[in-house]
């Protein structure tokens, strides 16, 4: 039975989206939202009706101040979603989300490439030992074929010498290059590889998780593109956590609604 089949339990994942400021974290988390159902309408930062960016500040400066988070299901997978601040003033609402999540998400602009501010999340997230998806946006802004033969292949090289070797186009339709770089990242992978022409999708998964792949998609989350094909991505290759029989769990934050009475 495929990993994505409606038969099998939902796995339940919480993820953070992060970014350095701008970067489309809110609008990828309402294309997220809008696509999987949790929300009728599409909100857009720019005309201040979000889902998200809630609060009248965010709306009116058009950036997140407060981590906030939504649920969606995709698929085979139940996300819990955190939305948090790219601004550096708010980085303390952004690095305590870090200690709950299972799987990160980083934008990165495609003509922005990778920021000071990118490098720093890149670090936390090594230190925090999270798995960390991609997603690279605004490819909106470029020509399908400047896109496809200039800025993809100069942000994936970025990506390798400022980031990490091990980041992978999943996006691509090319199976065997998949695979080759996928050989890449891990013996294992490279066994597999060779005596199979495949790397299976468990061993996939375990090599997200252990951090030895990082798994990039190339899209528009204003316009839309991309974004279920990351979404597909994402209910395939992540894994659910396991956790101890007795109940046991973190609050990354306690909020109040502003309109709730003392
Ligand atoms: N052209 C284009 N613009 C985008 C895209 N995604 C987001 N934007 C624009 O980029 C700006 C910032 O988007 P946000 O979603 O607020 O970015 P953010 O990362 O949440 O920003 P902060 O929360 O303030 O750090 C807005 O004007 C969006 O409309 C995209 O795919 N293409
Ligand atoms: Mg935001």
């Amino acid at each position: 039975m495929d990993d994505t089949s409606e038969h099998k339990p939902k796995k339940q994942i919480c993820t953070g989206l992060l970014a350095h400021v701008d970067a489309g974290k809110t609008t990828l988390s309402e294309g997220m939202l809008f696509l999987s159902g949790s929300i009728r309408t599409l909100g857009r930062v720019d005309s201040q009706n979000t889902f998200l960016d809630m609060y009248e500040p965010e709306r009116a400066r058009g950036i997140t101040i407060f981590s906030k988070q939504a649920v969606c299901s995709w698929k085979n997978v139940d996300i819990s979603l955190l939305d948090t601040p790219g601004h550096v003033d708010f980085s303390a609402e952004m690095e305590r989300t870090l200690q709950v999540l299972d799987y990160a998400v980083l934008i990165i602009g495609i003509t922005d490439g990778v920021q000071g501010h990118t490098q720093t999340l890149w670090r936390l997230l090594k230190q925090y030992h999270i798995p960390v998806f991609l997603f690279i946006n605004k490819t909106d802004r470029l020509q399908q074929d400047e896109l496809e033969q200039i800025h993809k292949p100069a942000l994936l090289a970025q990506l390798h010498a400022q980031l990490d070797g091990s980041c992978v186009d999943f996006s691509g339709s090319d199976e065997e290059a998949f695979y080759d770089a996928l050989a890449m990242c891990s013996e294992e992978a490279m066994e597999q590889f060779l005596e199979h022409d495949c790397v299976q999708t468990d061993r996939i998964q375990n090599m997200i998780l252990r951090r030895e792949v990082f798994p990039c998609y190339f899209g528009s989350a204003l316009r839309l593109t991309g974004v279920e094909e990351f979404l597909d991505g994402f209910a395939r290759y992540t894994k659910e956590p396991q956790y101890p029989q007795q109940f046991a769990a973190k609050v990354f934050k306690i909020a109040r609604d502003e309109k709730e009475t003392v």
